[in-house]
């Protein structure tokens, strides 16, 4: 009974790690505000061309000195204003996830993202993330982006 007993506990608590590890923090937030911002005729679906111009509008926003690249430095000046959203723990969390996301575009290495490498990204993303393949993005679709984008 013991062994059973202690199997059991094991057990759950191996499935309470997975799930935390499953769980990238802040990446619920990350999808809320990207479901929010690009969802133009908030239909609660994000086409292609919804998904283009968001990107695009996005770009411009990061690109804060407009030089046509976006750096790590301008990255991390988005976490006053997403902060202002969503709190000062999700814009922390978002932040992180953007670098991550976004740096993983930069193809020369050089630790800036041009607007090629982001225009290029960008499609590659919507790609994965369009899982049916139907040109369109759904919330569901969507909150899977850090399992398609991070793991
Ligand atoms: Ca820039
Ligand atoms: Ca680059
Ligand atoms: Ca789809």
């Amino acid at each position: 009974m013991k062994v059973r007993a202690f199997s059991f506990f094991f057990l759950v608590l191996l499935g309470t790690t997975l799930v935390v590890q499953a769980a990238i923090p802040g990446a619920d937030l990350l999808v809320g505000l990207i479901a929010r911002e690009f969802d133009a005729n908030a239909d609660g679906v994000i086409d292609a061309g919804e998904w283009e111009s968001g990107c695009l509008g996005g770009f411009d926003q990061m690109d804060a000195n407009q030089d046509g690249s976006i750096s790590v430095a301008e990255i991390e000046a988005l976490q006053a204003p997403i902060g202002e959203e969503i709190g000062d723990f999700g814009g922390a969390v978002a932040v992180v996830l953007i670098k991550t996301i976004l740096m993983a575009l930069d193809k020369n290495g050089d630790m800036l993202v041009s607007k090629q490498e982001y225009l290029a990204g960008c499609e590659t993303i919507f790609k994965k993330l369009d899982a049916n393949g139907d040109g369109q993005l759904t919330k569901a679709e969507l909150a899977e982006l850090p399992t398609r984008l991070l793991q």
